[in-house]
């Protein structure tokens, strides 16, 4: 089957299409790591692209997301360890306090499809909840996200913690989130900020060191 035409399929949003077009692909038995390699993520590589040039707005890089999770759901159940490891583990999560996800479940969705694990915990996360999550020798990099002022603080908060646990010289950590500035991040000792969900799947691959993004 052509990888091409699912790699469209998210590019352009039909969720419909990208989940029929995997169901069938498996179907036919097409490695399921293929899907993701010469699908998902070119698809949603793209789509970072056309964001970052302007041509796609937020309205369409949540439609590719969402195609791109229609087929993902099919795919990663079927991932085995002989299709080797991802390119790293993420722990995301809205920290304590906050009870908006929009923002944050779109960052996930795109280092999804971007070949990462995304451990997400959800919203309203505690300092030692992403502690707990990112003791998991295999965790690579912490995703802290805000969208209230008042809970700021609490990523500080959970940047402590981490360091209280002696965790930070083995993984990242990445902030965002509409209040969220360079100068919170460096005051905090983050190890990077993102303003949006492409941005931060480019930082995460640079922070790891897993290859950069044309
Ligand atoms: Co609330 N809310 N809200 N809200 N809400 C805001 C954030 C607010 C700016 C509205 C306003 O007053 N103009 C304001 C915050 C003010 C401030 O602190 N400066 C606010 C407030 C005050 C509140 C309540 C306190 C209201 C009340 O009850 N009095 C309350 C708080 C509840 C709580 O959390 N404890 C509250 C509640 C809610 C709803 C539940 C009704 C709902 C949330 C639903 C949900 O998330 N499931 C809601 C919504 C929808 C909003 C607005 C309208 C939209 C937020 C959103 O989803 N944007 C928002 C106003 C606005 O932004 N226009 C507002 C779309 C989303 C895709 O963008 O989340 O910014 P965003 O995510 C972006 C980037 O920020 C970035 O990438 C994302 C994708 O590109 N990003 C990251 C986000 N996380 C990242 C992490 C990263 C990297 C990038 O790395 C780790």
């Amino acid at each position: 089957m052509d990888l091409d035409a699912l790699a469209k399929m998210v590019l352009h949003g039909d969720h419909i299409g990208a989940e029929q077009w995997t169901v069938e692909a498996l179907a036919e038995t097409v490695e399921p790591k293929a899907i993701i390699d010469g699908a998902l993520i070119p698809g949603m590589d793209e789509v970072g692209r056309r964001f970052k040039g302007g041509e796609y707005h937020l309205p369409e890089v949540l439609i590719a997301a969402r195609a791109m999770k229609a087929s993902l759901k099919h795919v990663r159940p079927l991932l085995s360890e002989a299709d080797g490891p991802s390119i790293g583990r993420v722990v995301i999560g809205t920290v304590q306090g906050d009870l908006h996800d929009i923002g944050k479940n779109l960052v996930s969705m795109m280092l999804e499809g971007a070949g990462f694990e995304v451990l997400d915990l959800g919203v309203d996360v505690s300092p030692e909840a992403f502690v707990e999550a990112a003791e998991d020798e295999d965790t690579r990099l912490v995703c802290l996200s805000t969208l209230l002022t008042t809970t700021m603080p609490k990523i500080a908060e959970t940047v402590k913690a981490l360091d209280a646990a002696e965790l930070r010289s083995g993984l990242k950590v990445m902030v965002g989130g509409a209040p969220v500035d360079q100068v919170f991040t460096d005051q905090i000792k983050a190890d990077g900020y993102a303003t949006d969900a492409p941005a931060a799947v480019e930082l995460a691959k640079s922070l790891l060191g897993v290859g950069e993004t044309s």
